[in-house]
């Protein structure tokens, strides 16, 4: 394997986030951190610059599969950080230690925010859900061990039904579930305590990032008068929003809205697939993080003591390696 070479397991990692095979924002960063973990294992680079070049190009091939979700990247730069040492042994054994230290970590946050997002949930509690999150499914996770009685209303999540993978878990926690299209949510909002949703990104303003969909569940919760709560561990906040930067909003195939015979049968139409949204932070009660709950606009100030004011991007080669023959050779 010469320098840039991929392993063949990141090859498949970032093949299976592309086609959404693994998919949400946490199973997406376990499966990028261990990506970086298999090409650090499996390098025969002869140098720490090979090394070093080789973890780069596997950790962007990862980064290019899908744009929103920052805690790809935010899983990404964690394990490149560690990337320490002055021979490829010492590289490769920081790397490794990086890539397993952060997926427990990630574990470990996750049943951290099951509990706090738990404490919001009553006995006899109705929960309204939107796409497939984990960090929620935590929530209700811990709710249940604790005894309590939790009904769900499952929005389906068109276009890709992630709803029903939702119904599949929540059914497995004994949770009584009613499974229903996105269109019909605002007439069960007046029957649930709370709309808990997850998120791909977190911005410095406390604006969600989320299924496209969970926007207008927002508006129309606030409207009735039902809290909305966002369960999104600290690795869903991104850095990069504390400097302006936008969140980038991922387009998907057409196709996965309607098919190429049925979409002609129609005539000369457009169609357009936004995979997420932006839900303003006066919309949303609560975000449930590790680190306890958060009004939204005070989200900031967690971003500030966990990233710091600035954050590096250690993907991107460095310049004069190939004027002067560094990484590349
Ligand atoms: C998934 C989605 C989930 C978040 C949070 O979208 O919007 O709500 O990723 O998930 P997609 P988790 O199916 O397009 O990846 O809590 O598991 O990180």
């Amino acid at each position: 394997m010469g320098a840039h070479d991929l392993d063949a397991s990141v090859e498949r990692i970032a093949a299976d986030i592309a086609a959404m095979e693994t998919r949400g924002a946490a199973a997406i960063a376990d499966a990028a951190a261990d990506a970086l973990r298999q090409q650090a294992e499996h390098s025969d680079a002869e140098t720490p610059d090979a090394f070093r070049a080789e973890l780069r190009a596997a950790a962007r091939r990862l980064l290019e599969t899908r744009p929103t979700a920052v805690s790809l990247p935010n899983a990404l730069r964690y394990v490149l950080q560690r990337m320490n040492g002055d021979s490829v042994e010492t590289l490769r054994r920081n790397t490794v230690a990086g890539a397993e230290e952060f997926r427990t970590r990630l574990d470990r946050a996750q049943a951290d925010l099951g509990r706090v997002g738990a404490n919001r949930l009553r006995d006899g509690d109705r929960i309204m859900t939107h796409c497939h999150s984990t960090d929620v499914l935590a929530c209700v996770e811990t709710a249940r061990e604790q005894g309590k009685e939790v009904s769900a209303i499952v929005k389906e999540t068109r276009p890709r039904n992630q709803g029903r993978l939702t119904a599949e878990r929540l059914v497995e926690l004994g949770v009584d579930v009613t499974l229903i299209v996105d269109s019909a949510a605002r007439r069960y909002l007046n029957d649930v305590d709370h709309v808990l949703v997850g998120a791909d990104a977190i911005a410095a303003d406390g604006s969600v990032i989320n299924k496209i969909g969970t926007s207008g569940l927002a508006v129309n919760a606030r409207d009735r008068g039902t809290p909305i709560v966002v369960a999104a561990q600290t690795i869903k906040l991104d850095p990069d929003t504390m400097t302006g930067n936008l969140v980038e909003i991922e387009t998907r195939d057409e196709s996965e809205v309607i098919d190429r015979p049925d979409r002609e049968a129609i005539g000369d139409i457009s169609v357009e697939n936004p995979a997420f949204d932006v839900t303003p932070p006066r919309y949303v009660d609560a975000i449930v993080t590790e680190r306890g709950q958060f009004p939204p606009e005070s989200i900031v100030a967690l971003m500030r003591e966990l990233f710091g004011e600035a954050v590096a991007d250690p993907w991107i080669e460095s310049r004069p390696s190939t004027e002067f023959g560094g990484d590349e050779q």
